[in-house]
């Protein structure tokens, strides 16, 4: 039996073997200078590497551990590791060159080798320094349109599927996502929430004892856990997105499952509206121009393409009933806004934070920032039908930040 015939967590140095015999059809590595590391950069469940030598040669490593790195009570199932790489390069076939190329996955192991991508910006740090990318919108849209309008019922042939929808199952993650997002905003119950003191009470008031809230979360929850209706990355903040001017590459799809498409959508502009209260808090006005401008276009956007494909690629009859596209779309906006609501709530009292708020050193400002993103939230959930363009939600940050400080 080989080493790598059996799990167990990697080291630097088992990492360089491991490559070495993973990749030795597609890559041609200088044995001598093979070198792996452990980048900066870690997301919150698994172990990635970044290996390199001195021809020029390098890929990431991506392994899963059988406990998250966030929490060890928080079990996810190692095949995310094979789920993750499937849908990569599913998604590569839906959105060619969106997603980096997937050199292998070895469900053994739980482990994956994958296309370096560090030209590229992790575009939550991007963020954090304030860059502008004028064609993320389009960017965005295009692989929105593609990958939830494509693995639809409405366009797949239902058998396939049903069995594609089997494929890219993961409880455990399935789990996190219903208890994290959908659950612990609106109560504590796991007593993990962190919030930031000054705001407890505004908390406790806003999302703890808000029962019209809950009840519409509620619904949203059950949505998300009975309809089928996209493959979803399942986890599109802006840490999951490589960037650089005129490129982006979604990456760490192991949330991805079948689930409402406006899931993907309200992530990302929920993730849009973080970087938007990072840059109102350091008083950029340009880049939160910028972003207002981004979260408008990737709306419209979205809906522009998602309507030209809709004409070419639907198969399903039914679906061609008069009445019918502008019934699914309203659907799919209706959760949008749901799911921006959400994911704003979870980030700013939820166990998994996220640096565009967590990293404000102003008191005042950090303060100001979760009430926008908290009063914002509540607006989208709440009123969910109202939101079907991009300016509606610009109207309705712009809203928030005039009721955040006049509550402080
Ligand atoms: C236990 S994982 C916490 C969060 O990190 C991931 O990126 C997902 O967003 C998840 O909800
Ligand atoms: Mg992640």
């Amino acid at each position: 039996m080989g080493k790598f015939d059996k799990y167990f967590l990697m080291n630097e140095k088992d990492v360089e073997e491991y490559v070495l015999l993973k990749t030795s059809d597609c890559i041609a590595w200088d044995k001598e200078t093979i070198k792996a590391i452990v980048p900066e950069e870690h997301g919150n469940l698994n172990y990635v590497f970044h290996v390199s030598d001195g021809k020029g040669n390098s890929i990431y490593v991506k392994q899963a551990g059988l406990e998250t790195r966030i929490s060890k009570d928080m079990k996810a199932t190692l095949d995310r590791n094979r789920l993750e790489s499937e849908l990569l390069m599913l998604e590569d076939r839906l959105a060619p060159g969106m997603v980096p190329k997937v050199y292998f996955y070895d469900t053994e192991m739980s482990a994956c080798g994958m296309e370096d991508c560090s030209d590229y910006y992790v575009m939550r740090n991007a963020m954090l320094e304030h860059r502008i990318y004028k064609e993320f919108a389009d960017e965005i849209s295009t692989f929105m349109a593609r990958t939830l309008l494509l693995t639809s019922d409405i366009v797949m042939d239902h058998r396939e599927k049903k069995e594609l929808q089997k494929d890219f199952i993961s409880p455990d993650l399935c789990d996190i996502t219903e208890k994290l997002v959908l659950m612990e905003p609106y109560g504590d119950h796991m007593e993990r929430n962190r919030v930031t003191p000054t705001n407890m009470e505004f908390v406790e008031k806003e999302l703890y004892s808000d029962e019209s809230l809950k009840l519409e979360v509620a619904k949203l929850k059950y949505n998300f856990m009975t309809n089928a209706q996209s493959l979803l990355h399942g986890d599109l903040h802006t840490g999951s997105i490589f960037i650089k001017e005129g490129s982006l590459k979604v990456f760490d799809c192991e949330f991805g499952t079948y689930a409402p498409a406006g899931y993907d959508i309200g992530n990302v502009i929920a993730n849009l509206i973080f970087a938007y209260v990072n840059g109102l808090a350091y008083g950029d006005n340009r880049f939160c121009e910028w972003i207002l401008e981004s979260i408008k276009d990737t709306v419209d956007l979205f809906v522009d393409k998602w309507e030209e494909l809709y004409d070419i690629k639907v198969t399903e009859p039914m679906a061609k009933t008069p009445g019918f596209k502008n019934w699914y779309l309203g659907e799919i906006l209706r959760d949008t806004a749901g799911y921006t609501g959400t994911e704003l709530h979870r980030r700013t009292v939820g166990l998994a934070g996220v640096a565009d708020i967590e990293s404000i050193e102003d008191e005042h400002e950090r303060i100001l920032a979760e009430r926008i993103c908290i009063i914002a939230g509540k607006n989208f959930i709440l009123n969910q039908k109202k939101y079907t363009c991009g300016e509606d939600y610009v109207k309705a940050i712009e809203k928030a930040v005039k009721k955040a400080r006049k509550s402080i």
